[in-house]
């Protein structure tokens, strides 16, 4: 008998000092599958979270854009009725305008350049402005490089993407971009794009392979470019009213569960851009696989004279020079 009334016994002293708090459950949503990048990396954040607490925070997890678009969600986790969204860049700098440098075309060379520049103090500097705004982002997850997919026609240069209607994210600097390669951009939120493709209200879309995958969009594009034209940070962002209530040890342990978050998002990004090519062809698509990087370079530089001016010259070629 005395073994069953020990632990019994503890947890009322324990209750009666106040010290076993309510659990504290989460929300947190992102725009694609449970089985996605957004997925595993949100997954790994929350189990790390969970266990750093020894559960007096857990996640509920709103996958598929159950909770909204993009900016939606982030509206919500700025104002408060939302707790964590994991999101793309695709909206942010319409909140955090220091953001858009990032959504440059063919500002980052590969992905290791990528998340070395997120990581690094650029990086940081800009997770201060976004603090600044309400938006509490505890690690740089990640999208992925962005690719063109199409109904109409192969694209191997950017002249053939000329004249294409292609979806693309609430962002002006991809639109100002893609402009430049002859491209009618259509800005629209993630939850209406599948729909869009299917009745032909646009030809295209772009997003990386894990998107694309994952939203089964091989059901309703024929083409499928490896343009990597530009790349797509993604954040995973705190609402104020969780993390200012936090406790200093705790808000370590949600740093550090982000940073493994991250990680695993980063992961399961790379594991599908290296099976992802195959699923897709067999899965029917026509990809290209060398694209004539080039042609899209040559097309996008006239717009870096403007990006400089929006966004500092100085700033852009800081990015750049990160090895
Ligand atoms: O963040 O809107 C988009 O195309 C994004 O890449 C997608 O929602 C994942």
């Amino acid at each position: 008998m005395k073994k069953l009334i020990q632990p019994i016994a503890l947890a009322a002293i324990l209750a009666a000092s106040g010290a076993v708090q309510a659990q504290v459950v989460l929300k947190l949503g992102y725009a694609t599958s449970a089985t996605s990048h957004y997925g595993v990396g949100s997954t790994a954040f929350c189990d790390e979270m969970e266990k750093g607490t020894q559960g007096r925070y857990k996640c509920q997890q709103f996958p598929s854009s159950a909770l909204g678009g993009e900016r939606e969600q982030i509206e919500a986790v700025q104002l408060g009725t939302q707790d964590i969204v994991n999101t793309s860049t695709g909206p942010l700098g319409n909140f955090v305008p220091e953001v858009k440098i990032v959504d440059i075309p063919f500002l980052f060379r590969d992905y290791d350049h990528a998340r070395k520049v997120m990581d690094g103090p650029i990086g940081q500097d800009l997770q201060k402005k976004m603090e600044a705004k309400g938006l509490i982002n505890l690690a740089w997850t990640e999208n992925g490089f962005r690719h063109m997919t199409n109904s109409k026609r192969a694209i191997n240069q950017a002249s053939d993407a000329s004249g294409l209607k292609m979806r693309t994210m609430e962002n002006k600097v991809h639109m100002d971009g893609y402009k430049t390669f002859g491209i009618l951009p259509t800005p629209m939120a993630f939850p209406e794009l599948f729909t869009a493709l299917q009745q032909g209200t646009v030809d295209g879309q772009e997003n990386p392979i894990p998107v694309i995958l994952a939203s089964k969009f091989s059901q309703v594009q024929k083409h499928l470019s490896l343009t990597g034209h530009v790349y797509s940070p993604a954040a995973l962002i705190i609402s104020p009213a969780v993390w200012n209530k936090l406790s200093a040890a705790d808000k370590a342990v949600f740093t550090a569960a982000a940073k493994k978050g991250a990680a695993a998002q980063r992961k399961k990004v790379n594991d599908d851009e290296n099976t992802g090519i195959a699923q897709l062809k067999s899965e029917g698509m026509l990809v290209v696989e060398k694209v004539n990087g080039e042609s899209f370079r040559k097309a996008v530089a006239p717009a870096y004279a403007a990006f400089a001016k929006e966004m500092g010259a100085d700033k852009i070629a800081a990015i750049q020079a990160v090895k």
